[in-house]
């Protein structure tokens, strides 16, 4: 596991300061993860939604085939798609495949990871921990940033500077 804000090269580190937004972002094998967010739930919520990006800079595909978290009792992937005018989820036993050179995008209405039986509510600004696991590139720990509500989409300038 590798996480994106350690430059090994003091250039790239201010490089990095003078950037307007940071993303959070992280890296096992050839496999990036960009901005893994979540939002803020209530008390009594037993669920949550997880979305961010995946790139495979590898020749060979890939596949997410699990995530975990301290934070939830089982952790699903799902994809949402409209059925005769109903929105309907379903689960994703394979796992997401992520093709060679591609990116997926796990994002609200779309593709997502699912918290399921949170074991304690999601406060706006916190992080949420989790491992994803690839069927080839292996295990990488991510954190999922806390987004207000009503987040449609991620929100980078939250978080500059971590
Ligand atoms: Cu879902």
């Amino acid at each position: 596991m590798k996480s994106n804000h350690l430059y090994p090269l003091a250039g790239l580190a201010l490089l990095a300061l003078a950037a307007p937004v940071i993303a959070h972002s992280f890296s096992v094998g050839k496999i990036a993860i960009g901005h893994p967010w979540t939002r803020e739930t209530a008390a009594t919520q037993t669920v949550g939604g997880g979305f961010l990006t995946v790139r495979n800079n590898g020749k060979t595909a890939d596949r997410l085939v699990s995530t975990t978290s301290p934070f939830a009792t089982e952790v699903q992937m799902h994809s949402m798609s409209m059925d005769r005018g109903v929105m309907k989820m379903r689960q994703l036993k394979e796992g997401i495949a992520i093709a060679a050179g591609k990116t997926v995008e796990l994002k609200p209405g779309g593709l997502h990871i699912m918290f399921i039986g949170l074991k304690k509510a999601f406060k706006k600004g916190a992080k949420i921990p989790a491992t994803l696991k690839f069927e080839r590139a292996g295990s990488v720990k991510v954190e999922f940033a806390v987004q207000p509500v009503g987040s449609t989409a991620p929100m980078e300038a939250g978080h500059v500077g971590h």
